[in-house]
This record gives C-alpha cells, structure tokens and sequence, in this order.
C-alpha cells in the first residue's frame, strides 16, 4: 500500500516548529519504541542545531526490552539523551529532570560565565502525531503550574508550564510530520496506529504486519491464537484468525476485515506481546549498503496473497458508489489536539 502525509499539513507544521523552537533551548523528542526510525523525523536534527537535545523512547512498555536497549544506545552513540519511558503509567518519568540537567549542562554553563543566572531552561516536546506527547506533557507536568502569554517578559500568545524554578515547558507540542523514505517507513507508522485508520486497507495492511510478525515475532502469533504459525502465509494466518474468532460475513464466508481490525487491535494494544519492528543493526545495514546515500524508493516484492487481496479490493472498491480507498491521499491531522 502507499501510504502519504498530506503536504499542506507538512507546511502548517514546518512553520510552527521553526517559530517555536526559536524560543526554546531543549527540544524533548518522543518516538514510538515500537518504531523508533520510523516514527521520527530526521529534520528535527536541522531544525533544532545548536538546542539541547532529549529523545524519549515513548511507549516502551509495548516494544520489546532487548531492543528497547539497543536503541537507547544506538540514540546515544548519535549524540542524544535518551530515557525509555511509558507515558501512560509515568514510568520513567521522574528520571527526565536529571537528563535535563545533564542535557543542557553546556548551556547552563554558558549562562553561568556570562552572570546570567536562575533563567529556566525553556522546553518543549515534539514528535509525529500518535507517538504520546500530549500523554507526556500530562504525565510530566501534571498539576505544575501554567503561566499565560500574555504579561511582560512572557512571549504573547504562547503558553509555559512551570515544572519547577528552572524548567519551563511549552505546553503546546511541536508536531512533526513522518517522513516517508520508504515503504517500510509509511507500513510502519501505519501499524502503530501513526496514520488514521480510515485512509487504511485494513487487510492489506494486515497481511503486511503478518508479514513482519511472521519474520520477527512468530511465536507471539502462536502464543495469542493458539495454532501454529510459523509455516503459513499471511493470508492463511488472517483466514485463521477470522476463523478462531468466529468473524463471519454472510453464509459461511470469512469476514478478513474484521479479522484483521482484531489483529490491528491486538498489536497496538500490546496483547500480541512486546513487539518492536525494526532493530539499529537494520538501519546500520541498509545504511551500510550501496546505493544508500539518497533515501530510496523500494519496489516492494508483492506477495501472492497480497496480490489476491489487492486485486480483490480493486474489484471492490472499483464498484459504483464505492468510494475508492486503495490509494490514499492525506493522513488526516486534523484531528490533532496538542
Ligand atoms: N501503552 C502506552 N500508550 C501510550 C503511551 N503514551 C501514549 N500512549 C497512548 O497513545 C495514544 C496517543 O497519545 P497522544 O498523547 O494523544 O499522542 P500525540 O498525538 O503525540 O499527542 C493515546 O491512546 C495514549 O493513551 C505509553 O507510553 N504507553
Ligand atoms: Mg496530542
């Protein structure tokens, strides 16, 4: 499938991250552990030259521990600091003011040599939508206090949340946009619930999480359905899923759709285990290989089932008065509350 991010949200969000971040001096970075490249968008390295820099492995609970430690180091071997924490319950949470002191520690010290002293460290989160910032900003401020725009010495119109005498927080994110450098990428951020659901294929995209799940978590399938999985292919997977949660159309005929919405389902809620698709040793790998300077268009190899299915929704979503769904245009942002 060809997923998209609508550009002229791409535009709205480049324009507010370059006015904003020129009143911070930390950018706290949150990716989705699941997907930690895929959910991050590598411009934030020249937006935010000459900032302090956080990254925040965002959702860790759902990805999986061994990698979870690899990407931290793979981050901080990049120059970040880097915490894997989980937003909704506050793991992890605590442990980001020392980080921020440590983070900024050359920016406090420049402070320091020029008299400048007790000026709080000017924060703010950013990340692609879904990844949690406004989850983390929540978890991370709770009750501080908020200092409204609009008096002296305060930028108008913009919004600081206290988090204590030397840290301050812009209480609206920084959204980024995903960056698409390849089919894997948007597959990815697709399977994290990154890009709206209505945009989305529902079995194509399932076929293709059962193809990664089939290659790097096949006994997580196992484990959750309870028929082996290892040998089969994505399309008789999805057909056994629609067949052991009893997702039937009408007569007799299995409905794949709802089969896989429960899959979608089970993946991002973490009951398919602790899943993480895409290791550093990959990224070192395909940066590694020739022809990799400029971020590639991979032809994906369309498998048989695929092939199926996608014919089979062509039919489909080609009948009159169907709205054709296949290609789809604009992950829609709209929807994005901070
Ligand atoms: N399991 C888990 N879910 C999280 C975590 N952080 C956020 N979420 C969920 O991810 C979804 C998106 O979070 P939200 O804060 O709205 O993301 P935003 O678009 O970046 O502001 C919500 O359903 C959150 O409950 C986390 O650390 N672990
Ligand atoms: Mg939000």
């Amino acid at each position: 499938m060809d997923y998209q991010w609508y550009p002229g949200h791409m535009t709205k969000a480049r324009r507010m991250m370059e006015e904003n971040i020129r009143l911070i001096d930390l950018i706290i970075e949150l990716v989705d552990a699941r997907a930690p490249q895929s959910s991050r968008n590598p411009d934030i390295d020249e937006l935010g030259r000459g900032k302090s820099r956080i990254l925040l492995l965002n959702k860790s609970d759902l990805a999986d521990p061994a990698l979870n430690k690899q990407w931290k180091d793979y981050f901080v071997q990049n120059g970040l600091h880097v915490l894997e924490i989980n937003s909704k319950s506050g793991a992890g949470v605590k442990s980001i003011q020392k980080l921020v002191q440590e983070a900024c520690r050359e920016k406090l010290e420049r402070d320091r040599k020029r008299g400048i002293v007790n000026r709080p460290i000017r924060a703010m989160v950013a990340g692609i939508p879904n990844v949690g910032k406004s989850t983390f900003i929540n978890a991370f401020a709770g009750r501080a206090c908020t200092k409204t725009g609009n008096k002296p010495g305060v930028t108008k119109g913009k919004q600081w949340i206290c988090l204590n005498k030397s840290l301050e927080l812009l209480d609206t994110p920084g959204i980024l946009w995903p960056k698409f450098e390849d089919q894997r990428v948007g597959r990815n951020l697709a399977f994290i619930g990154s890009i709206n659901d209505d945009i989305i294929v529902a079995e194509e995209m399932a076929l293709e999480l059962l193809e990664e799940l089939l290659r790097r978590y096949p006994e997580n399938l196992e484990e959750r359905y309870g028929f082996r999985a290892a040998e089969e292919t994505p399309l008789r997977i999805l057909e056994k899923i629609a067949e052991v949660r009893k997702c039937y159309g009408k007569g007799e005929s299995l409905d794949l759709g709802r089969a896989a919405g429960l899959l979608a389902d089970d993946f991002r809620s973490g009951k398919l285990g602790r899943i993480t698709l895409e290791t550093p040793e990959e990224i070192a790998r395909k940066a590694a290989a020739p022809g990799s300077a400029k971020p590639e268009k991979v032809a994906r190899k369309v498998s048989e089932p695929e092939r199926e299915v996608s014919e089979r929704l062509a039919r489909k979503t080609s009948e009159p008065g169907q709205a054709a769904q296949a290609k789809p245009k604009r992950a829609d942002s709209e929807r994005e509350t901070n």
